[in-house]
Formats: C-alpha cells, sequence, structure tokens
C-alpha cells in the first residue's frame, strides 16, 4: 500500500514507520536531521506551518544512500532524493552544455543506474525543483537547460523518451540546489496523456531546443491497491499555454485538464477516480493570487477539497498556477 499525506507535522524516520520519504516544502532553513525528506524553499501560503508531503507504505522500510542519492524501499516501492550542485560544473567546456544541464544528466543518470541495480526499474513520478527556473543563462531560459539535460540522460540510460514515461512536475524554488525526488516501483506503471494537450514529449521547438519528458499521470497497481499520481497540471490547451495574466481562468482551465487526465486514466485503467478522491498541492507564482485561486477550487472541486497551497515559479514565465495531485484506491 501507499499512503500520500500532506501535513504540517513532521513524521517520524524509524524502520518500522513504514515511511518511504518525502518533501518539505517551507520558507524556513532546511531542518537538521530529516533525511527522508527533501526541502523545499517554498512558502506555504494557506498556513504558517510547513508543508509535509510523505509517502507511507507498509513492511520493513530499508535506508540506503548511493552517490548523493538517499532512499529508501520496502518490498514494493522505493523513493529517493537527489540534491546536486550544479556550481561543481562551473568550469566545464560549454560545449559539453551549462552547470544547470549538466548536473541535471548527471543527477539522472545517477537515479537511473540506482534503480537498475537496486530491481526499482520503473519510475511512477518525478519530482523537480531548481532556484531560478524562468532566469535565462547562456542564452537558454534555464527550465530548457534543465529539459537537455533530462533528455540525454533518459536516452542514455536507455529510457523511453516517448510514450509509456513517468509523471511528473518542475517548479522553480526560492533558493537551494537542483532537488529531484522519485518514486519507483517493481512493475510496469501505466501513463496517461490528456486528449486536450498535445504530450510535453512532443511540444515544438518554441518552448525550448528538447521537449520535456514526463506524462500527464501515473497510474500502478501495487499491493490491491491503485495508486494514481497526477502530474502538476497548468492552463495549457494543445501545447499553448492560454488566460495569460488571467489567474482566475488558468485555474478553471487546470481544472479542466485535471478531469479530462482522470477521464483518460479511469479508461485506460478501469479506475474510478474523481476529482475529490485526490490530495492537491497548488503552486502559486504570486502570493497574493491565493484566495482566488482557492475559491475557484474549492467551488470546483467542493468545498471538503484537500488542497496545500504553496508560492512556486511556474517552469513557464506566463503561468500563474500549477496544479499536482495524488489518490491511492482500493483496486476493483
Ligand atoms: C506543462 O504542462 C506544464 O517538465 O517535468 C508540468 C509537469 C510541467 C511536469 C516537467 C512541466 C513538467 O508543460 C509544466
Amino acid at each position: 500500500m501507499l499512503n500520500v499525506s500532506y501535513g504540517s507535522a513532521l513524521p517520524g524516520e524509524g524502520q518500522d514507520s513504514g515511511l518511504l520519504g518525502g518533501l518539505i516544502f517551507s520558507a524556513l532553513p532546511p531542518i537538521a536531521d530529516t533525511p527522508a525528506f527533501a526541502h523545499i524553499a517554498m512558502a506555504r501560503l494557506d498556513q504558517d506551518a510547513l508543508l509535509c508531503e510523505s509517502l507511507h507504505g507498509n513492511g520493513v522500510i530499508r535506508a540506503g544512500l548511493l552517490n548523493d542519492i538517499h532512499y529508501r524501499f520496502n518490498d514494493h516501492l522505493l523513493f529517493g532524493i537527489v540534491t546536486i550542485d550544479e556550481n561543481l560544473f562551473a568550469g566545464t567546456p560549454k560545449q559539453e552544455g551549462t552547470p544547470l544541464q549538466i548536473a541535471t544528466r548527471h543527477a539522472y543518470r545517477h537515479i537511473f543506474s540506482l534503480l537498475h541495480a537496486q530491481g526499482f526499474p520503473y519510475v511512477l513520478r518525478f519530482w523537480n525543483y531548481m532556484a531560478d527556473i524562468n532566469a535565462v543563462t547562456d542564452d537558454l531560459e534555464r527550465y530548457r537547460q534543465f529539459n537537455l539535460g533530462r533528455q540525454q540522460a533518459f536516452a542514455e540510460s536507455g529510457q523511453a523518451v516517448a510514450g509509456n514515461v513517468p509523471a511528473a512536475c518542475a517548479l522553480g524554488t526560492a533558493s537551494g540546489p537542483l532537488t529531484i525526488t522519485f518514486l519507483a516501483g517493481r512493475q510496469p506503471s501505466v501513463a496517461i496523456e490528456n486528449p486536450r494537450q498535445i504530450s510535453a514529449y512532443d511540444y515544438p521547438e518554441q518552448y525550448g531546443p528538447r521537449s520535456p519528458l514526463f506524462s500527464r499521470a501515473s497510474v500502478a497497481t501495487v499491493d490491491q491497491q491503485r495508486i494514481f499520481l497526477l502530474s502538476g497540471t497548468a492552463s495549457i490547451v494543445g501545447h499553448e499555454t492560454r488566460h495569460t495574466g488571467d489567474v482566475a481562468a488558468q485555474t478553471t482551465e487546470s481544472l479542466a485538464n485535471i478531469a479530462a487526465v482522470l477521464t483518460e486514466a479511469n479508461l485506460k485503467t478501469n479506475a474510478q477516480c474523481a476529482l475529490q478522491a485526490l490530495d492537491y498541492i497548488v503552486y502559486i507564482r504570486h502570493a497574493e493570487d491565493i484566495a482566488q485561486v482557492r475559491q475557484i477550487i474549492e467551488q470546483q472541486v467542493g468545498p471538503a477539497v484537500r488542497a496545500a497551497y504553496v508560492q512556486a515559479d511556474i517552469c513557464r514565465a506566463d503561468l500563474l498556477v500549477e496544479i499536482e495531485g495524488s489518490a491511492a484506491l482500493p483496486a476493483n
């Protein structure tokens, strides 16, 4: 089983805790001695407390550290965290790429070799966080540099670069190193695309020299449970950003995209996952937009919606909001 929970308290990291790991979203400095958690420099907007996303499985948890990757696993799932300081590559000859591109490539190659060695070859989801995501250096936006390195590493590691690819998100933090977390399994999961959107791996070149590489959601059946992991979802139709400058309309469009992904997932996997079944994290570019965004989400998903809100930069400069989520349902 997998239980993804979003709270403000930190769970224990003991071997019998079932804890696979997680992410702590906070504007405060990292909390010491929490190796099972990635620190993400983002302020929580709906509460003063930090936001802790934790993934719990069952059975004995084992932990390891390899090539700067902290990982924890049980019989079914492995969760890992890699942070990498791109400044290590500052002196690399230009033709090999920018420091962020090379750091991304290294991180992903190390992740895939760890997963191969540990026998968890199927990634359900990646979470990608980097500072200054929209800044242009060496004539290329940093998110686009990241996409170059990600594509290289997938290809070099023998991973699919289209079709059955992991779900993901990619967001900008206020500070900190490139931080990638991932959840992997021993069995393949099902990648879901959105009929309203062009697959991200098929985006045209206007969004960068190499396309992003993710699916819109992944569905895995693990231990009698159906796990639904929704990628970061924004106001994109086809491949274009819709409603530039209008955060309310972007929120509504994002929810329409999520509904379409759920419909597609239910068709493809015979699951029955509704908008109300998910727990959400909502990334908002401008903190002052939270009231508007929250009202629309509570109106369209329902007043009982479980959602947490954090301040983040979104990977396209014209996107003001992005929504991700997860659910674990009994397999029917
Ligand atoms: C989009 O749909 C919005 O690069 O891993 C969403 C989810 C987005 C994942 C990624 C980017 C990523 O293109 C951005």
